[in-house]
């Protein structure tokens, strides 16, 4: 027995990373082919939640600049009033916002059915809206603050999706999904923005396999970009948004950071390619195979970084980011 494990193991690693370079190179000329077919989406119309800000609202402009009509919706409308004027302004036909809750299924349901009725019909649906809770679990005073995580990042994406999916169907249309590389990485404070990213995941490839290809379905992990969340835009233990710079500086730290804009643009193009996953920017990719061949040792690395580790609650993360915002203005000054 020990000899056939011996021999099986040895077959199928070395079939595995021969089949693997293989399917690299297979999937970087079919990203090539798929580039000569990209969908013009100038004249479609295209619906974004979140899109009074950050990644959605750089999406926005990208679809505006192709030509597409765009319904933004979020909370914040003085926000979403001027993000439809530049649209407007940078190359859409016609640009609308509407005013809604993704955490509320009766403003999905108002908002999906305002954007089919005005524009008569449904492209893309690009599920965007969420929020960052940060906090540890031992933390929480009354553990139901934590619950939007999931009423927007989960729950929102689902109500919108149900009530898109009949026109995306009659249009053959595509959904995006803005989840994030937290599905798959660890990061302390964030057990459960990373559990709504997980299920968005799990939920979408489903998904893909119900619809069978009559909506195309593109999943974006992205990694750390620069927007109002990584500038400490978190949702504090009592279920408030703030600004909290102090634990911006544990949980973002040095890391770089991919523009809102570029990250825009890599998306509309992702999903106008079809593709199927797309995770900005790419090298993050890498940290899915460590996560896979290395198990335990990034994992470790990013719990030594980011755990307190005294008794004064200092964070090695925060340290960083002091030494180096020191260091730069002592170079520059
Ligand atoms: N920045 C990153 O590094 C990063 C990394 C991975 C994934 N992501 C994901 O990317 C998406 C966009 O985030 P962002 O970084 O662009 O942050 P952001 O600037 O804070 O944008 C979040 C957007 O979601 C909207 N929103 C929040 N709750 C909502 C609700 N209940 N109903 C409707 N809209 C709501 C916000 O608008 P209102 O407040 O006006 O409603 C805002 O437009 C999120 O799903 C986030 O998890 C971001
Ligand atoms: C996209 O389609 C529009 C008309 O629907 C056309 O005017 C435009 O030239 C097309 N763009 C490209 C790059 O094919
Ligand atoms: C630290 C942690 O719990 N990370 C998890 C984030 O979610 C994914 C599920 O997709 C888990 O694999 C990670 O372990």
């Amino acid at each position: 027995m020990d000899m056939i494990d011996k021999f099986m193991h040895a077959v199928l690693s070395i079939t595995f990373f021969v089949f693997f370079l293989h399917y690299r190179l297979f999937t970087s000329l079919v990203a090539t082919a798929r580039s000569l077919f990209e969908e013009n989406v100038s004249g479609k119309v295209v619906l974004i939640t979140g899109a009074s800000s950050g990644i959605g609202e750089h999406v926005a402009y990208e679809y505006a600049r192709r030509g597409a009509c765009l319904a933004v919706v979020a909370r914040r409308e003085h926000r979403l009033r001027q993000v439809a004027a530049v649209c407007e302004i940078i190359g859409s036909p016609e640009a609308v916002y509407i005013v809604g809750d993704v955490a509320k299924m009766e403003d999905c349901q108002q908002f999906v059915e305002a954007t089919v009725s005005y524009f008569g019909h449904l492209d893309h649906l690009v599920t965007n809206a969420g929020v960052t809770p940060v906090c540890m679990f031992q933390d929480y005073d009354d553990i139901t603050k934590a619950s939007p995580a999931m009423e927007i990042n989960f729950w929102g994406s689902v109500y919108s999706t149900y009530y898109a999916y009949g026109h995306l169907k009659k249009s053959k249309g595509k959904i995006i999904v803005i989840a994030s590389s937290t599905g798959w990485l660890f990061a302390p404070r964030l057990s459960f923005y990373n559990a709504s990213k997980a299920a968005v995941i799990s939920f979408y490839e489903t998904l893909r396999y119900e619809f069978g290809g009559e909506i195309g379905i593109t999943i974006v992990t992205p990694g750390l970009i620069k927007t109002e969340m990584t500038d400490g835009k978190f949702l504090s233990k009592e279920a408030r948004l703030q600004l909290d710079p102090e634990m911006r500086d544990v949980e973002i730290s040095v890391m770089p950071l991919e523009s809102a804009c570029e990250c825009g643009k890599a998306i509309v193009e992702g999903s106008c390619r079809g593709y199927n996953y797309l995770t900005v920017p790419h090298w993050y990719e890498w940290t899915k195979l460590w996560k896979v061949f290395c198990p335990g040792i990034m994992d470790r690395w990013i719990g030594f970084l980011l755990m307190p580790c005294n008794s004064h609650n200092e964070v090695p993360t925060k340290k960083l980011t002091h030494f180096v915002n020191g260091l730069t203005q002592f170079l520059s000054s």
